[in-house]
């Protein structure tokens, strides 16, 4: 790795460590009015626990929150996940609650619509999670619960000032990269597959956006596609324990797409404001220099079994790391609480590298 990058990890490092004198600070600033999230399990804090079907996958047992104040929270994570940490930094006292958990449509402020196995496709993971199009008409219950409670004018304020973080598209790739092993497609045929993929995947990404927008959302916090070529997962599937770099590659080009698309709409779209945490870059450069970040692991799950902890999920039979702090990943798919924790820190401090065109915190005070 170059010179530019350790230097880029190493102010990333200065700046966590000047983010967690100044957290107090921020929880007094202005705070946007209402947080509303929609993706994966990387932002579910529970939704899962009350879909129906023995195939849901839900994070309601051991060892899930075993570092969490109380016990298994919901959330595929040691502790709090990055829901969690944005929520906080943006002057939150916890993240939002998940839509399922509400015995009633309500429009109290904030919500959290993400779903575990949640792809950009409803056709992933179909009938066992929340598919993303759904969770955009559970966000129109609650405005449309909103504009009958304070009139739409107000609700039309609330809204165009609220934040609404987006992370969402893994699952499409590991669904489209267990499917081509499975075919035993070759690497061009591979490509083409992808390609026709990535169409897809922004094109709805992009009528995602767009209806949000047409019900009053301006202000998007969306967390792009990390390396998931190098989850436990993948890597377990690999001789030499290795990434999978087609995996890797297809994430970069959808993430290209994405910024592109971001940038398209913000000038097509009045009033559109955006930032884009950059979580492949992040992690690429955790994995390039684990060790400046505190981390000794980023290849072994921290729960599960067999070949790096990554043959099976995390169960209550599993093995546990002790050191989960050091660990970046929690099981086989999902970061640690302590890598999540960062993430959220680095998208909010923003970095010029990790964060486009503005950064997190700059999205949330802007008026
Ligand atoms: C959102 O809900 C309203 C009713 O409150 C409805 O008229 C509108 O069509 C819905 N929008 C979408 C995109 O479903
Ligand atoms: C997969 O395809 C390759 C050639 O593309 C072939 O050599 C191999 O036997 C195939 N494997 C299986 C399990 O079908
Ligand atoms: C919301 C949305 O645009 N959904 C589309 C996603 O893409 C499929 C085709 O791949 C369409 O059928 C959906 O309408």
């Amino acid at each position: 790795m170059g010179g530019k990058s350790m230097g880029e990890v190493l102010a990333l490092f200065v700046v966590l460590v000047l983010a967690a004198s100044s957290m107090a600070a921020a929880t007094i600033h202005l705070r946007p009015p209402a947080l509303y999230v929609l993706g994966d399990s990387t932002l579910d804090v529970g939704n899962n626990n009350y879909l129906p079907g023995a195939d849901v996958r839900r994070a309601n047992r051991r060892y899930y929150g075993v570092d969490f104040p109380g016990f298994p929270a919901g959330r595929f994570s040691n502790g709090y996940n990055t829901a969690d940490f944005v929520a906080n930094t943006m002057g939150f006292v916890s993240s939002p609650p998940p839509y399922l958990s509400l015995v009633q449509a309500s429009s109290d402020s904030s919500q959290l619509y993400a779903s575990a196995d949640a792809g950009i496709l409803d056709s992933t993971n179909a009938g066992r999670c929340i598919p993303l199009s759904t969770q955009v008409q559970y966000f129109n219950a609650t405005r449309a619960v909103m504009v009958a409670t304070v009139g739409s004018g107000e609700a039309t304020r609330i809204l165009s000032g609220s934040v609404f973080l987006i992370g969402v598209g893994s699952n499409d790739l590991f669904v489209f990269g267990f499917t081509e092993r499975a075919r035993n497609r070759s690497a061009t045929e591979q490509q083409s597959d992808g390609a026709e993929l990535l169409a897809n995947l922004i094109s709805n990404y992009t009528a995602t956006i767009m209806e949000l927008y047409s019900m009053g959302a301006r202000k998007f916090a969306v967390i792009n596609v990390g390396p998931v070529g190098c989850v436990p997962i993948f890597r377990r599937l690999d001789e030499a324990g290795q990434c999978d770099a087609g995996l890797n590659q297809l994430a970069a080009d959808f993430d290209e797409a994405l910024q592109s698309l971001l940038a398209s709409l913000a000038e097509r779209l009045p009033g559109l404001v955006y930032s884009l945490g950059d979580y492949f870059a992040l992690a690429q450069d955790t994995f390039a220099n684990p060790l400046l970040l505190g981390f000794t692991d980023i290849a072994t799950a921290c729960c599960g079994s067999g070949r790096l902890l990554a043959d099976t999920d995390c169960m209550p039979s599993s093995a546990l790391c002790a050191n989960r702090g050091q660990h970046v990943f929690f099981d086989r798919y999902h970061p640690s609480q302590r890598a999540c924790s960062l993430t959220a820190l680095a998208f909010y401090f923003g970095l010029a590298k990790y964060t486009t065109p503005i950064s997190f915190k700059q999205l949330a005070l802007s008026s």
